[in-house]
């Protein structure tokens, strides 16, 4: 799918796009497997361990997870793209559906950027009283989550649900306009957030969308993902892509190439190059990922 004219003036002037059904049912399919499999394999090591007392093997994926959370905390982390680096997801970032898309944004020359998730935000009823900033995300920008020396650099961001996102189900809204701003000052209470007294006083959208849409943002469009009030597990995955050679805003974990039209034998296709290439950057620690 290649974005029309007008989708293109849409993101340059409001900051963000929303796009409907980039990804079938069938293209998402491998991602939601892999992930039911790490679901899986991560109760049984729990049950075994006495931690749980059942398995839920019944629930569906929009259920199961919230079911074993509630019956056991340790559940919950570990579940993050660069976590378990499944071969399924490494396909995913390199997906061509998504990459025709940014390429209409980004030119020929893309890389996929380290800054990338898969989030599990659950119904808050499952959650009352215990903040999670990773699921329930304030107001920011997201180029406060990269080092200052990336300015230069347009990075986009690609956020799909992998359910129906809904007021209900918890999406994001999203500030129009607002990028134009450039950065705002940032704090880390409460999360990564915009400082409260910067907040730009603008109505925000609300960034419903369909399973297998994609929502694309500037790097300095303001939003934030509200909170779960349906009883199914918000699954998503945002990614974010620069073009080769620009600063990541993260040189300290990997970027590769997705896609060149000048070098094509650049493009990373190697699952196990990537899960080195991780694991390496993991084996650092201490390195400062916000900016504030
Ligand atoms: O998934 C959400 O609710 C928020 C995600 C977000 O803020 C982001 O991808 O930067």
């Amino acid at each position: 799918m290649r974005l029309t004219v007008e989708q293109i003036i849409t993101y340059q002037t409001e900051g963000y796009l929303i796009v409907p059904d980039v990804l079938s049912r069938e293209a998402l399919r491998p991602v939601i497997e892999e992930l039911e499999r790490e679901i899986d394999a991560r109760a049984r090591r729990l049950y075994a361990e006495g931690k749980l007392s059942e398995l839920h093997e019944d629930e569906p994926f929009e259920r199961r997870y919230a079911r074993l959370y509630d019956q056991c905390r340790e559940f919950a982390g570990g579940l993050d793209i660069a976590d378990y680096l499944g071969e399924a997801m490494f396909r995913h970032l390199g997906n061509e559906q998504l990459l025709d898309v940014a390429e209409c944004l980004l030119g020929s020359e893309l890389s996929c950027n380290p800054i990338q998730h898969v989030r599990a935000k659950l119904p808050s009823r499952s959650t009352s009283g215990e903040p999670d900033y990773f699921q329930n995300v304030p107001w920011h920008q997201d180029c406060a989550v990269t080092t200052q020396d990336s300015e230069a650099s347009e990075i986009i961001t690609f956020w799909m649900p992998l359910v129906d996102a809904t007021e209900e189900t918890g999406c994001m809204e999203i500030m129009p306009r607002v990028f134009k701003q450039g950065y705002i000052n940032h704090r880390a209470e409460g999360g990564t957030t915009i400082d409260p007294v910067k907040l730009p006083d603008v109505e925000p959208i609300l960034a419903a969308c369909t399973k297998g849409s994609l929502v694309i943002m500037n790097k300095y469009t303001p939003h934030r993902g509200i909170s779960n009030r349906s009883d199914i597990i918000r699954w998503s995955i945002d990614l974010r892509y620069h073009k080769t050679g620009a600063n990541s805003g993260r040189s300290f974990q990997p970027s590769f190439p997705v896609r060149s039209a000048s070098r094509p034998e650049s493009v990373l296709t190697d699952w196990a190059e990537w899960r080195r290439m991780w694991q390496a950057a993991k084996e650092v620690k201490g390195r400062k990922l916000h900016r504030v």
